[in-house]
């Protein structure tokens, strides 16, 4: 059995429903057992900034696919919930990434593991460290959030929902 950790991120509304939605067709697949998963937060948009907020999660897998298997059911799951590639690192009503498998390292044109930007981005490394304080590459997890600009850290909320109002929360170091 091989551990996997995969980032879900939506921009589209209903954002929540996207991502409810991605993880139960993950779990569906008899190929795939959901593990845990993070809290989930509300983030400002890194990389193309002039879109609207996100919700990030990370859950964590284990599965019995092959990493290209995993990426096509990823890639199916993003298809069947309306996902349209337009603008890079553009709006997307869901958003799924690869992060870790096992601890393999995979470099290819279409999939690399793991994920190249997954130690720069407050957006994922906080949901993660959630989850597991992994090290990676001799650091931890919460080592690399620390090292994140103060500014960046404050751009990931958590989010909770109320009343069907959001409610928001800044993350304390
Ligand atoms: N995904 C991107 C680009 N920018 N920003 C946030 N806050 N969250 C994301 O998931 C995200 C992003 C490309 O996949
Ligand atoms: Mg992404
Ligand atoms: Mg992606």
């Amino acid at each position: 059995m091989n551990t996997v950790y995969i980032a879900l991120g939506s921009n589209i509304e209903p954002r929540k429903d996207y991502l409810d939605q991605a993880i139960e067709m993950l779990e569906k697949h008899p190929g795939f057992t959901l593990i845990d998963q993070s809290l989930i937060y509300e983030t400002d948009p890194v990389g193309y900034v002039d879109q609207p907020a996100f919700l990030n999660m990370v859950i964590k897998g284990h599965t019995s696919l092959t990493p290209f298997q995993l990426l096509d059911v990823c890639q199916e799951v993003e298809k069947s919930l309306g996902r349209k590639r337009g603008v890079k690192w553009g709006p997307r009503t869901i958003d799924l990434d690869i992060l870790l498998y096992n601890n393999e390292n995979i470099e290819t044109e279409h999939l690399n593991i793991p994920h190249p930007r997954m130690l720069e981005r407050a957006f994922v490394l906080i949901p993660f460290s959630d989850l597991d304080n992994l090290t990676i590459q001799g650091t931890s997890i919460s080592q690399y959030i620390n090292q994140l600009p103060d500014q960046e850290r404050k751009g990931v909320r958590k989010w909770e929902p109320k009343n069907g109002e959001e409610e928001f929360e800044h993350f304390a170091n």
